[in-house]
């Protein structure tokens, strides 16, 4: 299949493309290497150290891996280059990683709020107007949130793959059963995008017949696949800073380094993760099964397990010894919630968890205090509120 990866330079695109090349496919790589450009603007680095797009694309030849190329365009503003691409390179499949990804990034000022809907709003629509404009059956692949969902309190309900069978009561007592996109709540600008994206496919799916699987991605822990570790120039990058840095790898990181584990909040907050090794073998089982001609969306929970966010501290620093802090919460969020997710898709699509209990050591040990001296103390902290009473309260318990 040909198949171009969009945002294939990032921390979940790259392992993905390489993938992608091991299983016979034909990879373009496409990125305006934005990710590269944020942390020079945040004066901040992967603790992995991460080889230019060039000396990865060399190095995964030398290895031996089919050769993938590399196409760099920005798909939020460059639509005619990208419809030009699409003309050129008729590809089966696109695989949709290219979006603005932090909720802090996204919420540190209205210039970083406003870059995110610029660029995941317009890149995800010049993908579908320009397939359409195209004239190919191409079938997208994206990579959603399970974040769409919102992490309400205590519903107790699970939440479906996707769609929400609904009652809803006539007039006259009866009732009719209808299957809707399950409802949003967004807890950032950030989730927000991915609940528009999740509009967007709606509609050109429904006018025109465009085939696409959204994929309702947990966080992602873990830094390599076995392909990425076959050379430390295809080494993949770990963000630790308090924008771009998610919870289970921050943890592994402070623990590294003897950082107190900075849990916001009480900690009562449950969410979803998968391994990077899992999240690239569900994009390819993704593609490899895609929705037929005049399917609706198809969406997939992509996570593996659910934790709670002062669990995962007390795991980790049973493992480690690491000491928690419990710190003022610059996100507004509910307080504790509970979530229950139906995975049933990827599993039965044949996906084999790694769970948090085969890896977190190995993660600690081979990549967190590998690099632990390349680690900016001073970025670690979460300093984007996401209002002003959350920064007044940052402000009070830091100074
Ligand atoms: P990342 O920032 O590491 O990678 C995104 C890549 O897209 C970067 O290389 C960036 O340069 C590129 N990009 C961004 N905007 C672009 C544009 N307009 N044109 C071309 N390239 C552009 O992020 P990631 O962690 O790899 O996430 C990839 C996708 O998966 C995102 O859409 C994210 O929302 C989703 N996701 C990530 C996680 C996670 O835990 N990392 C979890 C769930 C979903
Ligand atoms: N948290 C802490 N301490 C920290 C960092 C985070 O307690 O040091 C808490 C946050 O307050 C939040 C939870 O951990 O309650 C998760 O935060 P996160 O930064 O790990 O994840 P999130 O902001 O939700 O975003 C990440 C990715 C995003 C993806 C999303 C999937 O950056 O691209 O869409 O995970 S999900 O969470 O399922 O929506």
């Amino acid at each position: 299949m040909k198949v171009l990866v969009l945002g294939g330079d990032g921390f979940c695109g790259w392992p993905c493309a390489v993938n992608l090349a091991d299983a016979g496919h034909d990879v373009v790589i496409v990125d305006n290497l934005s990710r590269r450009k944020i942390d020079i603007d945040l004066e901040v680095e992967s603790l992995t150290p991460i080889a230019t797009i060039s000396e990865r694309l060399r190095a995964w030849e030398q290895v031996g891996g089919r050769a993938m190329r590399f196409v760099s365009l920005d798909i939020a503003r460059d639509y005619d280059l990208l419809l030009g691409l699409l003309r050129s390179e008729r590809p089966q499949a696109i695989v949709h990683f290219a979006e603005q990804r932090a909720a802090p990034y996204s919420m540190k000022s209205s210039a970083t709020k406003r870059y995110t809907v610029d660029n995941n709003v317009n890149g995800t629509h010049n993908l579908l107007a320009s397939i359409v404009e195209s004239g190919l059956d191409i079938h997208i692949v994206h990579l959603g949130t399970m974040g769409v969902y919102g992490y309400g309190s205590h519903r107790g309900a699970t939440i479906p793959e996707g769609y929400l069978t609904v009652e809803v009561p006539q007039a006259d007592g009866s009732r009719f059963t209808e299957k809707i996109l399950h409802p949003t709540d967004p807890g950032s600008v950030y989730h927000m995008t991915k609940t528009l994206d999740q509009l967007l496919f709606y509609y050109y799916n429904k006018n025109d017949s465009i085939r696409v699987t959204d994929l309702h991605q947990g966080i992602v822990w873990g830094t390599n696949t076995a392909l990425t570790d076959r050379d430390p120039r295809l080494t993949n990058r770990f963000d630790y800073d308090g924008d771009y840095g998610t919870v289970l790898n921050r943890f592994l990181m402070q623990a590294a380094i003897g950082y107190p584990l900075t849990v916001h909040g009480t900690g009562g907050q449950t969410r979803a993760f998968i391994h990077i090794r899992d999240s690239v073998r569900c994009v390819q089982l993704a593609l490899e099964n895609p929705p037929s001609s005049g399917e609706k969306v198809k969406i997939f929970n992509q996570m593996t397990e659910s934790h709670q966010v002062g669990q995962l501290a007390h795991k980790v620093a049973a493992l480690t010894g690491a000491e928690i802090r419990y710190q003022a919460n610059p996100r507004k969020e509910a307080i504790e919630n509970d979530l229950i997710v139906d995975n049933r898709c990827f599993l039965e699509l044949g996906l084999q968890p790694t769970t948090l209990d085969d890896g977190l050591l190995k993660e600690v040990v081979e990549v967190a205090r590998r690099w632990a001296d390349r680690c900016d103390r001073s970025r670690i902290p979460c300093l984007s509120a996401w209002t002003s009473r959350q920064a007044e309260a940052l402000s009070s318990t830091q100074g």
